[in-house]
């Protein structure tokens, strides 16, 4: 483009998107153009930068002091926790630390609380500090995020845990008795009864030793729906049940809405039954596990399920679990199958809860089925049993349409345009495709975008809802390579924002490097849907019962108190010192220590750590945390404040002695 055109283009199109921009006071558009500072067209020449680039620019850049209109939550993979991300700024809001310790926010690190969620996830006595997390789910009303909760799973030790939005700290970790991996999980029924759960790698349920030789036999898969309750704001594992299933490694569900509201889909690979072995002369396990043309989608009735589950006699106990087992799932009309081609990955439901859309991944196209046809299908009585003897319905008699979209198609998501989204992983790229309702043809790819590279998961505003926003989409990419300026052998993940808005081709308007684990799935959530506390409700919070803490000590009331070789130290925090700021202690000496964070203004927060021990402790405003430990070591210590909480905050500190 001539360097004028381009100029007057870019002119234009900053007057035009400055209009568009949300503020409350809008300057008129002749007023923006004028004010627009002289150097900006220079400033974008410099920067060598397109106006698509200024475009995108404008669309994501948000000055400071204002908010971003979306908060998306992403599983931080392997890092085992979950991000807060501001959209369309991008920006790390928060690092929610959920199955893996985290210095900065105190969890794991000696406070009683952090510890008890955290042990809550250990797997027969082994201390697990370390997960995997894929899918978070947001909490539903009717189908809608409510904002209340977050869920997300750990794939490698099969756990769920629950975050309380009001302060955005895990609350609960459960580990499934019956399972050592998962990952249809996690995923909510549209007013979050329950909490699915699925198994991915058979194994005997509750990992007892078997050898693979009796896979067939002994080796089983376990859909789990774990009941939650909303006034205690936990899991409740007496009122959940697991369903026994087929050693095929299930992957990807999603729950029914409106009317598939009660019943969960989820894919399947490797209904090869390979065991691998490859040192024995078995086919590897990624030729084995590929080898048919079809893998089978699981279709549950989870409501039939909570009747059985609940009538003596119609399910076993295991592990302490209810478990309707297989032969029952399939008499009561709890199980289906249905073909579904290769080796997919994902299902996803429509935002009418009418068609469930199923990725090929190792085949080019996407396969959707229809709740109403699966309906007749089950009514028809065509199935045939599979070797498990659960039913499998005709493909012909469940699928609406296919739709070719390229090469590894993984994960789908819609607006509320009637069009739905799909990644391609080996085609790095994006789709966009209409849905047809029951009229094949009105499936149709309608366009694909590029992204670096190797997409995984994708994420629509209010993406699972039955109200999608459309708007904007990110991709969460599994590969930088050359996006950012190098950091070494390890790279980051690579989020990448799309803006999906109107009739225009798609366009990534941001890149968002992630230094933490894979995030493999993400939510995003209209921000003032969420109502988080400022500070906590009263001077002296127990933030794991969110209620006032029976260790909560007052200004003038704190003290250290000896019975034996017990100690109990009951301390506060205010600007800025910490009281008291001597703690005398014997060797041997077993140590409570609670601390109270007097501050009821917002972000005063109060860091704590104390050397030689390996505590550190976050106390937010209101605040009262505690720890234990065993004073093993003589010698003089000293504990202060981490956080640069105001300009004496050097002097936030004490000494603790230990006496030999
Ligand atoms: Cu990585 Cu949903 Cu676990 Cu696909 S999953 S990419
Ligand atoms: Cu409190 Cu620094």
């Amino acid at each position: 483009m001539k360097k004028s055109l381009w100029i007057a283009f870019t002119l234009l199109l900053l007057t035009l998107m400055l209009v568009g921009c949300g503020r409350d006071k809008e300057p008129a558009a002749e007023d923006l153009g004028e004010a627009l500072p002289a150097d900006a067209l220079a400033v974008a020449s410099e920067r060598g930068l397109s106006p698509d680039d200024i475009r995108a620019a404008l669309m994501t850049y948000t000055p400071s002091g204002i908010l971003d209109e979306y908060i998306m939550f992403a599983s931080g993979g392997h890092s085992g926790n979950v991000i807060a991300i501001g959209m369309p700024s991008m920006r790390i809001l928060k690092n929610i630390a959920v199955f893996t310790p985290e210095s900065w926010q105190g969890y794991g690190y000696g406070s009683t609380d952090s510890e008890t969620v955290l042990n809550q996830g250990n797997v027969n006595g082994v201390e697990i500090r370390t997960g995997d997390t894929h899918h978070p789910a947001l909490s539903e009303t009717g189908g809608e995020y409510d904002g209340d909760w977050l869920f997300i799973n750990d794939k490698a030790s099969a756990r769920i845990a629950v975050i309380d939005l009001r302060d955005y700290e895990t609350k609960q970790i459960v580990k499934n008795p019956l399972l050592i991996n998962n990952h249809g999980s996690t995923f909510v029924m549209p007013n979050t009864e329950y909490v699915l759960e699925e198994s991915q790698y058979a194994t005997p349920l509750g990992w007892e030793f078997a050898p693979i030789s009796e896979y067939k036999e002994k080796y089983r898969g376990l859909m789990t729906a774990w009941k939650f309750d909303r006034e205690t704001g936990r899991i409740d594992p007496e009122l959940s049940f697991g369903i026994e299933i087929p050693p095929y490694w299930q992957d990807l569900c999603d729950a029914g809405k409106l009317v598939s509201e009660g019943w969960a889909f989820c894919n399947s690979f490797n209904t090869e039954l390979a065991t691998g072995g490859v040192e024995q002369g078995n086919p590897p396990f990624e030729a084995g596990v590929s080898q048919r043309d079809v893998d089978y989608l699981h279709i549950f009735n989870i409501n039939k399920a909570a009747e059985v589950a609940a009538t003596e006699g119609k399910y076993e106990v295991m592990n302490g679990m209810r478990v309707i087992r297989m032969a029952t799932a399939v008499e009561e009309g709890i199980l289906y199958l249905a073909p579904e081609p290769k080796s997919p990955h994902g299902a996803d439901v429509t935002p009418d809860g009418k068609y469930l859309v199923v990725a090929g991944k190792l085949d080019p196209h996407v396969t959707i089925y229809g709740f109403d046809k699966i309906q007749k299908a089950i009514a028809a009585g065509n199935a045939t049993p599979d070797e498990f003897g659960v039913p499998v319905l005709p493909f012909d008699e469940v699928m609406v349409a296919q739709v070719e979209l390229g090469l590894g198609p993984l994960h789908t998501q819609f607006d509320g345009e009637g069009n739905a989204y799909t990644s391609l992983f080996l085609d790095s790229a994006l789709t966009k495709w209409s849905l047809g309702g029951d009229d094949p043809a009105g499936y149709k790819l309608l366009e694909k975008t590029p992204v670096q590279y190797n997409v995984g998961h994708i994420a629509a505003a209010e993406g699972d809802t039955v109200s999608p926003d459309g708007k904007y989409l990110v991709a969460l990419n599994k590969w930088a390579v050359d996006r950012f300026v190098s950091v070494g052998p390890l790279l980051p993940q690579n989020l990448q924002l799309l803006d999906i808005s109107g009739d225009g081709p798609m366009k990534v308007i941001y890149d968002m490097p992630m230094g933490i684990g894979e995030p493999h799935y993400a939510q995003i959530i209209k921000a003032d849907k969420i109502e988080s506390w400022n500070t906590y409700p009263e001077v002296g919070w127990d933030p794991l019962t969110q209620s006032p803490s029976e260790f909560a000590t007052k200004a003038g009331e704190e003290s250290i108190v000896r019975d034996g070789n017990n100690v109990t130290v009951n301390m506060t925090a205010i600007r800025s010192h910490l009281t008291p700021e001597h703690v005398p202690l014997k060797q041997g000496d077993h140590v409570t220590w609670h601390i109270t964070n007097l501050e009821t203004a917002h972000d005063a927060t109060h860091g704590f750590q104390l050397g030689g021990y390996n505590i550190s402790l976050s106390i937010e405003p209101g605040e009262t945390t505690s720890f234990e430990f065993d004073a093993v070591n003589s010698g003089t210590y000293t504990y202060y404040c981490t956080e640069f909480c105001s300009a004496l905050h050097l002097e936030m500190m004490g000494y603790m002695f230990v006496e030999p």
